[in-house]
């Protein structure tokens, strides 16, 4: 029969890709990029939203491309597995209709409601229980905010896209962990905490496990698309983070690895969850990986800070490469000015240098003034914050890491690498560029039967395929020399 293929629908805040997965045991996973597209967010309605629609029919023009690459290989697409940004939803109605373009995490009206939410049930009970760290936008926030639920239900941005593909409501358990609203012990939702803030019951559809079938695709779909009517949409860790640790291409257990895109997601893959107070304290987030692990990490500021750069200075008539000023940046001095990147005030899109510029001016420090100064300014402040996370994540675990795996776009920052390996003194191993996309297809494959095991043995398919980068941290390079 033909060579089975899998599709991954894989959207971060910053962009989306359909992707063609193909698996063996001797090749490893290999993808081919089939369809991008620009993702960000936009002011609509009153607020800060995702075009919605207008992603979907990107995912449907990925497909309909995907359809047409296979067939014309003689390939069979088995499966399509959904990724994207965790926490945020869209309200549906019992017609199946979204009721608006879905609100951005980065929409400030969730900023009001979380002394309400807190005074429903303390900040300490509730991570006791959800394990999750705060963050203002914490879809338990949002929800608080929504003037009225009735009749409803909220689907998660995977979740809602798989639902426009087969008809099926669901809601995959990796990305219900980031909602506040999930018991990170049981791994069912806590239906206590819906009940106390007078949330239905069924405000999410049932929960799905990564490598369980949604269903198959519908007759519209299949006709729009061209895809196989035995096609079907697989769960696979529809939170991007999640699909990006399962793909992390470590051969050894103390690994550390940073998710780097948009945010930095810093942290260690536990057994088990970290609920004490002390973990709280330190803001570390217990969400659900693959095969029922825990991705213990913390939110760490991430390349937002140089997007947003980016767009203002482009809007400034100042445009450079992204190489460029990466360049320009790593020819300065080491020892700049540093800033907190976890920052609120960096969260809403808006002129980033000025802000980065005051931030700097606060700490009493000269503020960087060139774009290169204020990349340099970036890169420091982000390395520091890894190693700052990563020291946390030891102490709070009792665990060390001997390798800090960087996967994600930010993998291709030479710079940024390289400072995380002198800040953290671990030496550091970059790629997969695209890890999200392959985890996404080897929890499929797995599905599918094409492989067989558990994390360890997914990642060593990713190891087969991938060319990865080394950096040795430059404490250990001069005590080598000398
Ligand atoms: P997300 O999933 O959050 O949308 P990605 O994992 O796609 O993010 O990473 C996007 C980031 O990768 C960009 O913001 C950019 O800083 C970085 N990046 C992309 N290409 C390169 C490159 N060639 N060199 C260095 N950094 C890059
Ligand atoms: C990264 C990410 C992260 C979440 C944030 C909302 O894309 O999913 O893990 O905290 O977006």
């Amino acid at each position: 029969s033909a060579p089975a293929v899998f599709a991954a629908v894989d959207i971060g805040a910053s962009s989306g890709r359909v992707m063609l997965g193909r698996v063996s045991t001797a090749s490893g996973v290999s993808l081919e990029t089939i369809h991008r597209f620009p993702n960000g967010v936009v002011e609509l309605d009153g607020g800060l939203r995702w075009d919605f629609d207008a992603l979907f029919a990107e995912v449907l023009k990925g497909l309909t491309a995907a359809a047409a690459v296979a067939r014309g290989n003689g390939e069979r697409i088995v499966s399509v597995g959904i990724d994207t940004w965790a926490v945020d939803y869209g309200l549906v109605d019992k017609t199946g209709a979204l009721t608006a373009q879905p609100y951005s995490y980065r929409d400030e009206r969730s900023r009001a409601t979380v002394e309400r939410v807190h005074a429903v049930i303390s900040p300490e009970k509730l991570y006791a229980t959800t394990g999750l760290q705060y963050l203002q936008f914490n879809t338990v926030y949002q929800l608080a905010a929504e003037p009225n639920l009735d009749g409803v239900q909220a689907l998660l941005i995977p979740d809602l896209i798989a639902f426009l593909l087969t008809g099926e409501r669901r809601t995959e358990a990796t990305n219900a962990s980031t909602t506040g609203l999930f018991d990170a012990v049981s791994g069912q939702w806590a239906t206590d905490f819906l009940d106390a803030f007078g949330l239905p019951r069924n405000i999410f559809p049932p929960l799905v496990q990564p490598g369980e079938t949604v269903g198959t695709l519908l007759p519209a779909v299949l006709e729009q698309t061209g895809l196989p009517a035995d096609t079907t949409v697989v769960a696979v860790g529809s939170h991007d983070t999640a699909s990006a640790v399962a793909a992390v291409p470590a051969d050894q257990e103390d690994f550390a690895y940073i998710s780097s895109g948009t945010w930095s997601l810093v942290g260690v893959e536990l057994d088990a969850p970290v609920l004490n107070e002390a973990s709280r304290k330190a803001n570390f987030t217990n969400e659900r990986g693959v095969d029922g692990t825990i991705r213990y990490l913390r939110n760490v500021g991430g390349l937002w800070l140089l997007s947003e750069c980016q767009r203002t200075w482009a809007a400034q008539g100042f445009s450079q490469s992204l190489p460029a000023l990466l360049d320009s940046a790593a020819a300065l001095p080491a020892g700049g000015p540093q800033i907190n990147a976890d920052d609120p005030a960096f969260t809403a899109p808006d002129n980033m240098p000025d802000r980065i510029r005051a931030a700097v001016r606060n700490t009493g420090a000269v503020f960087p003034d060139r774009p290169a100064a204020v990349v340099r300014c970036i890169m420091d402040s982000l390395a520091a914050g890894y190693a700052r996370t990563l020291a946390d994540a030891e102490r709070l675990t009792g665990r060390s890491t001997s390798v800090v795996h960087i996967v994600g776009g930010g993998s291709q920052n030479r710079l940024l690498c390289q400072l995380t390996a002198d800040a953290t003194g671990k030496p550091v191993i970059a790629g997969p560029v695209e890890a999200t996309a392959q985890g996404n297809v080897l929890v499929q494959a797995r599905t599918a039967g094409a492989v067989t095991g558990g994390l360890a043995e997914l990642r060593a398919l990713v190891v087969t395929g991938t060319a990865l980068e080394h950096y040795v941290p430059a404490a250990a390079l001069q005590s080598s020399r000398s």
